[in-house]
């Protein structure tokens, strides 16, 4: 099966996406997302003026041929640019290759080992009352796990909270807005968020929280240990994700179970954290992590030291991501959590889908391939709007924080 055409579509329904079409000599079509937030053009760039060229006339069989002779041949290894571009080729490439087989994408993974898939959706309030009815509504849906993040007192715009009655979406404005932050009084807030919480929802449910890379490592372990009452599911991100080190510093103090990965785009990222088993989930993407061939080497390293997954699921992920997630959820064996933001009826449209909800569970559906189309002409109304995530200051003195 030859490749014969390859194009990137670049869409705004409600907020970006990049996606890559691969059209082959046997008429079949594939998929992959290339969808990186407040980047979105460096990624449809390096597919359409440095990939595309080189993937015309190629067999559309040859998937791990095809990510090598993208990965060691661009010399420039790794990075979320890089590393986008290859997902979205290669994910593209097993859409395709399941087609062509007649089977939905899990069959090719080894197959179903669980009948659904654990989905946990985003909670999020103003004050702590407001987080509470939010959970307490997702939990009617029949989420099993909810991730709860809420304003904080003294803080203007807190990360994961959205603003008025929109659905929440960090890529806020053309130019990055300013978000202000104050450790301490984070701190002091967030145990009495998952204290309410429980008292309110009891032992059962499952609570996460996203603590998005803005505490040092010792912070991060007082965090971690004032909130052990409350067993939570994960504390994600709870320091930036680049030194296995700080990692260390966290689990000498706590048993909270600790994620982190969405901004992982390689094994190398997360090798030193799975293999001294610092952390307990790792959170890489099929869009961001070189594509389900990618993807399924850390999982199954993962495996190896008892580490499970749980998929970054956001909304700025497209539908062709969730799309292919969730075969690779369904089929492999250490499984943890898949993160589900429902994308907006626009996006929907514009990516029909065979995925679907069922009472905090999902399936892939049993569509050929990963089970995502793209509605071009509707795609095409939709045009690219410069969108930036915001940056954070601290409070006290202005100096540039994590986000
Ligand atoms: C967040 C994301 O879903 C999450 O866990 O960390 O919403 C993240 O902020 C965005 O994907 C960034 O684009
Ligand atoms: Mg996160």
């Amino acid at each position: 099966m030859k490749i014969t055409a390859a194009k990137v579509i670049v869409c705004c329904p409600g907020r970006n996406f990049v996606t890559l079409k691969i059209e082959t000599d046997e008429g079949l079509t594939g998929l992959g997302d290339a969808t990186l937030n407040g980047r979105e053009l460096a990624v449809a760039s390096y597919l359409t003026d440095h990939v595309v060229p080189c993937l015309i006339g190629r067999d559309a069989h040859r998937i791990e041929d095809t990510w090598h002779y993208l990965y060691r041949g661009a010399y420039w290894r790794r990075g979320p640019v890089t590393m986008s571009a290859i997902a979205a080729v290669d994910t593209a490439l097993w859409d395709l290759k399941a087609k062509a087989a007649g089977l939905p994408l899990y069959q090719l993974l080894g197959g179903a080992s669980r009948e659904r898939v654990l989905v946990y959706a985003h909670a999020n309030g103003r004050d702590i009352a407001q987080t509470v009815d939010e959970v307490k509504r997702l939990k009617s849906l029949g989420y099993r796990a909810i991730r709860a993040q809420s304003g904080v007192p003294g803080i203007g715009k807190v990360y994961g909270v959205a603003s008025g009655d929109k659905p929440y979406e960090p890529a806020d404005a053309s130019l990055p807005s300013e978000h202000d932050w104050d450790t301490a009084k984070y701190l002091r807030h967030t145990p009495r968020l998952f204290e309410a919480l429980r008292a309110e929802l009891g032992d059962e449910l499952h609570l996460l929280h996203d603590v998005h890379h803005r505490l040092t490592p010792i912070e991060a372990a007082r965090l971690c240990k004032d909130l052990e009452p409350y067993r939570l599911f994960w504390m994600e991100d709870a320091v930036p994700a680049e030194d296995p080190a700080a990692f260390e510093l966290i689990r000498r103090h706590t048993t909270t179970p600790l994620a982190v990965g969405e901004v992982f785009n390689t094994i190398w990222d997360c090798k030193a954290l799975i293999e001294r088993q610092l952390i307990d989930y790792v959170r890489c993407t099929v869009v961001h992590a070189g594509g389900i061939t990618h993807l399924k080497r850390i999982f199954d390293f993962a495996a190896l030291h008892q580490v499970r997954t749980g998929s970054h699921g956001a909304t700025d992920l497209s539908p062709v991501c969730m799309g292919a997630a969730l075969h690779l959820d369904l089929a492999i064996p250490n499984f943890g959590i898949q993160e589900h933001m429902p994308h907006t009826a626009e996006t929907d449209a514009v990516f029909p889908h065979a995925y679907r909800f069922e009472g905090g569970f999902m399936q892939p559906g049993e569509a050929p391939g990963h089970g995502v189309t793209i509605d071009e002409a509707l795609a095409a109304r939709y045009p690219y709007r410069r969108a930036y995530l915001p940056v954070n200051r601290l409070q006290h003195d202005g100096s540039l924080w994590h986000w």
